[in-house]
């Protein structure tokens, strides 16, 4: 399988993040997609491309231009404005509450973009915890091109190509960034198959999260099946979005199928939320699946607090092959750093019907892996 990859999410290199107000250790850093990248190359059945350059339009057919110029600017700016941070992260956003009892057209004339750089963060930003710093835009936009590279190989004719996206997307919404997301790699990919084909196009979102960015964006449309499988949002992150009850309006009603799970899922549980999700997927027409990948319902990892293990990841992957569509494969989330490489090895290999043979720890491989 083709895997693409570029170097430039080494630009955003988060060490930092705010949880709860207090500065800890980044969970979304350059290392995940470094262990990713060296573990394929280690196994020797998956060939690394660049991603080609796709321009602007692309971002802005699913996202606000405000948001791609906020993104763009906001590093400078903040060093413009004297502030002295390691990383950009809000002062205040506008709560709902803010607003209550004035008009619509009140809100829309004065909720507006202030110049402040912590109130521009506030104004376009879900969550404190999507640290932005110097080299975040460049890195953001590769991920873009990453995901519709992968995009043209599978239209191209491949049956299945993985994008190494690295920042991840789908918490990002058409005017929102959030959820160390910036631009939203598999909605733009969605966007462009359904442009590119007129066929009608599946999400399935396996990442822990529930991608609250892909389901606002395709709320309405009748053409995006918005599939995802995630924590109840009543425990996890992003609290506000996720439940089973959301299943899209207007041309999009019935569209959105979310299957929230409690806290500590395994194996078992977890497999057959997949199968339900296949069937939602396989209900509608189409040739083509993007999946939001995610391996943050790992037993071990920091942030989620599933159990699933590395075996069931290529069970998955060979279940979801079985719906006989064409794969766009796009990173999402993940954070044990030393398990991301050998868990997305699992994946794909089950998307190629290959057997999974796991390979020795990372550090004692032939090409120099990453140590620890
Ligand atoms: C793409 C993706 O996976 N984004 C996830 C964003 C999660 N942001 C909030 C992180 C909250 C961390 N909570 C830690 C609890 C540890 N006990
Ligand atoms: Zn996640």
């Amino acid at each position: 399988m083709q895997v693409v990859y570029s170097p430039a999410h080494l630009g955003h290199d988060t060490t930092l993040e705010t949880f709860m107000g207090m500065p800890v250790p980044a969970n979304e850093v350059a290392e995940r997609a470094e262990r990713i990248r060296v573990r394929l190359d280690e196994d020797g059945g998956f060939g690394l491309v660049p991603p080609t350059e796709h321009g602007e339009a692309p971002i802005t057919a699913v996202h606000d231009p405000g948001l791609v110029r906020f993104l763009e600017v906001a590093w400078s700016e903040l060093r413009a404005q004297g502030i002295v941070r390691p990383f950009l992260s809000a002062d205040t956003y506008p709560n709902r509450a803010m607003f209550e009892g004035m008009s619509e057209a009140a809100v829309a004339a004065m909720a507006r973009e202030p110049v402040h750089a912590g109130g521009r963060a506030g104004f376009w930003g879900l969550d404190s915890a999507a640290p932005l710093v110097a080299g975040t835009f460049v890195a953001a936009r590769a991920a873009v091109d990453v995901a519709l590279t992968t995009v043209d190989l599978v239209l191209g004719g491949e049956a299945a190509a993985y994008g190494l996206c690295r920042p991840p997307g789908h918490h990002a919404a058409r005017s929102m960034y959030g959820g160390y997301c910036f631009f939203n790699n598999a909605a733009i990919a969605a966007e462009a198959i359904v442009t590119a084909t007129g066929e009608r196009v599946a999400i399935l979102d396996v990442d822990y999260h529930h991608g609250n960015g892909s389901q606002g964006i395709f709320w309405r449309r009748g053409d995006v099946r918005y599939v995802s499988i995630h924590a109840d949002p009543d425990t996890d992150y992003p609290y506000f979005l996720g439940r089973a009850d959301e299943t899209g309006e207007g041309d999009g009603a019935g569209e959105n199928v979310n299957l929230p799970l409690p806290p500590g899922t395994g194996n078992a549980a977890y497999l057959a939320a997949v199968d339900r999700a296949l069937e939602a997927i396989a209900a509608v027409p189409g040739s083509v699946v993007v999946i939001s990948l995610g391996f943050d319902t790992y037993g071990l990892d920091p942030i989620g607090s599933f159990a699933l293990t590395t075996d069931v990841y290529h069970e998955i992957g060979r279940r979801t092959a079985a719906l006989g569509r064409r794969l766009v494969i796009l990173q999402e989330g993940g954070y044990h750093r030393p398990s991301l490489g050998e868990n997305a090895r699992a994946w794909l290999r089950g998307v190629e019907g290959r057997p999974f043979d796991p390979l020795p720890p990372a550090g004692f491989g032939p090409s120099g892996a990453v140590a620890g």
